[in-house]
């Protein structure tokens, strides 16, 4: 019997498709162009890779469709404070790229300063699971606005009196008269994988790519 090939779920375009695709390949596996989109298959050892949108990906990982997966670790704690499937995942490697802040952020010299002034507020996010257990944890009840795309503008738009919303540069926020208060989530790029009943044939194969995804990390920072 042929051992199962290790499957990887990695987003398909976006900001951590590149940096996912780039570790992957100095990590040794070569991939065939002109494949298909959804699927790619390692020539040079038994993995293949499931192309994605990153928030399917904490699912995928947790059905068992994949094995492997590689997501911002924003996407998964968001998943695991939902609850569902997705506390049955863990974080295998942190891999060093796509890094940014979850902050709650509000209009520039406004009334707003810290959580504490959210009280009887709105946030809007595209974090609700997360930004809610901030402010559960601290007692703050406010109301949770969520927003799929463009949470900047909700304060201007008088959607919300603040947001919770990813930062890296901090362009963003400048460019829309707001200022960070506080820091709800350090993120980075980070493999995950089931906590349990993982194939132990897979997991090898797994465990040799993380052994040089260590190397290829250290030697890029
Ligand atoms: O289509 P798909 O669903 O797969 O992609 P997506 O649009 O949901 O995700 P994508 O590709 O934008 O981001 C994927 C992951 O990249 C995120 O889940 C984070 O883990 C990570 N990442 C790192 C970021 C940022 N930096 C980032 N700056 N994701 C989003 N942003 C956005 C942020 O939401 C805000 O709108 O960039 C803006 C702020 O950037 P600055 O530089 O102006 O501060
Ligand atoms: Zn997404």
């Amino acid at each position: 019997m042929t051992s199962p090939r290790l499957r990887i779920a990695v987003q398909s375009k976006g900001r951590l498709a590149e940096g996912g695709m780039d570790l992957l390949k100095r990590c040794g596996l070569r991939f065939a162009y002109g494949r298909d989109k959804l699927h790619q298959r390692a020539e040079n050892m038994p993995v293949d890779l499931m192309l994605v949108r990153d928030d399917d990906i904490p699912n995928f990982v947790a059905s068992g469709a994949c094995d492997y997966g590689i997501v911002g670790e924003n996407v998964l704690r968001e998943e695991q404070a939902a609850g569902g499937r997705a506390r049955e995942l863990d974080v295998a490697l942190r891999l060093g790229f796509a890094g940014c802040t979850l902050k709650l952020a509000a209009a520039q010299g406004g009334d707003i300063r810290s959580s504490a002034d959210l009280a009887g507020k709105a946030v809007a996010t595209s974090y609700p699971a997360l930004t809610a257990q901030y402010l559960r944890e601290r007692g703050i009840e406010a109301e949770i606005v969520e927003m799929r795309g463009s949470v900047e503008v909700a304060p201007r738009l008088r959607i919300a009196d603040a947001i919770c919303d990813l930062v890296s540069s901090g362009a963003t926020l400048q460019a829309n008269g707001l200022a960070a208060f506080e820091t709800v989530l350090e993120s980075e790029a980070v493999l995950i994988r089931r906590s349990t009943g993982r194939d132990p044939r897979t997991d090898a194969v797994a465990n040799v790519l993380m052994r040089r995804a260590e190397g290829v990390i250290a030697s890029s920072q």
